[in-house]
């Protein structure tokens, strides 16, 4: 299988995070990126591929053009104001405050436009945010590109993950949503029907919220009950979508604790909806922070469960793998390579001429 990966993601390095009222080092870390392009490498999975520039309009497909602005400058415009390296949102607008306006004033301050687009305030603007994010983005696109040449599977290596960032917000340690700006991106090209199954420990909130009135692309999300679990404010069971995209939103929400024997029927039911489906295209946003050691979630998921996994994936379908999260650096590459080895062993053994 082949892997797309770009080093500008370095330039996103070492920052912080705010965790449990605390600034702390950021687990969402450069080294995560090179862990899991080593095990790529060491496992012999197949080519590592550089990105292809796409340019900023199948970004501007998904996001809002203000959006991409707005992250393109916001970094520069807050060490102009600030002077230090780090840039958070401090206070948003809610009902009480800005809620009595009818309409606020235009705002004059970076600090206040953080809020505008920030979901979370777990998420820094670093001075390489911007170009690791683009190129997380290229890197998605470049291995759709792959796809759409006719290879059966590839490993985009994206570093920002991507699945917490919505049309116009970004949080979660997401800027970009790379997993749906390459399912738009094969829609623009001419596709029909996309399916994106997000396997990450944490709600797809993003995705979700994209394709929310969509009937062409179906997500479907398993992730830690967001009753006790970030993102809090949606991925609940009762979210089916709305308008054309009724039906087309599945969120499978897991107790915390949940171990193989209760993601497996989970993972069936999201599978039996893919195949449902039909897409041409199954998009896998593929965290590993389901992982038992994780330092930040709490499933109890183990080495062996990533192989069973892929080997529950349909058979024969075009599968673009997408890296979000996963933050435990001594197994992330190894249980991402395991995964991805594993289904390729399966999708060569189902006799998929183009493995
Ligand atoms: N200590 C992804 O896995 N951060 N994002 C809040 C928790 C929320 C995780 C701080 C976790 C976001 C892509
Ligand atoms: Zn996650």
């Amino acid at each position: 299988m082949k892997t797309i990966y770009g080093n500008d993601h370095r330039r996103h390095g070492k920052h912080h995070e705010m965790s449990g009222g605390r600034m702390v080092p950021a687990v969402e870390c450069p080294e995560r990126a090179e862990r899991v392009l080593s095990q790529v490498e060491e496992a012999g999975l197949g080519e590592v591929l550089p990105p292809q520039d796409h340019g900023l309009e199948p970004l501007r497909a998904v996001h809002s053009s203000a959006y991409v602005e707005f992250l393109a400058s916001a970094h520069e415009r807050w060490l102009a104001e600030k002077g230090h390296a780090e840039a958070f949102p401090l206070s948003w607008p809610v009902a009480a405050t800005a809620g009595l306006r009818a309409s606020p004033p235009p705002i004059e301050t970076i600090q206040a436009e953080l809020a505008i687009y920030a979901f979370a305030n777990d998420t820094a603007i670093t001075a390489g945010s911007w170009a690791a994010a683009k190129q997380g983005s290229d890197v998605a696109l470049s291995a759709l590109d792959q796809i759409r040449a006719g290879e059966a599977g590839v490993f985009a290596l994206c570093r920002p993950p991507g699945h917490h960032a919505g049309r116009e917000t970004y949080g979660g340690y997401c800027y970009f949503n790379n997993a749906a700006i390459a399912a738009q991106r094969h829609l623009d090209l001419g596709g029909s029907r996309v399916a994106i199954l997000d396997v990450d420990f944490h709600h797809g909130n993003g995705t979700q919220e994209i394709f929310y009135g969509r009937g062409e692309v179906l997500t479907v999300s398993i992730h830690g009950d967001t009753r006790q679990c970030f993102p809090f404010y949606c991925g609940h069971a009762d979210e089916p979508g709305r308008g054309d995209g009724q039906g087309a939103n599945l969120n499978l929400p897991l107790p915390l604790g949940s171990r193989w024997s209760e993601y497996e029927p989970s993972l069936r039911r999201a599978i039996d909806r893919l195949v449902d489906f039909a897409p041409e295209l199954l998009i896998l946003s593929l965290g590993v922070d389901t992982f038992a050691e994780d330092p930040i979630t709490d499933f109890g998921l183990r080495g062996e469960d990533y192989p069973r996994l892929a080997a529950m994936l349909p058979p024969g379908m075009p599968t673009l793998f997408v890296l979000e999260g996963g933050y435990d650096l001594q197994h992330i590459g190894s249980n991402v390579v395991s995964l991805l080895s594993a289904w390729e062993a399966e999708s060569i053994s189902a006799g998929d001429p183009r493995a």
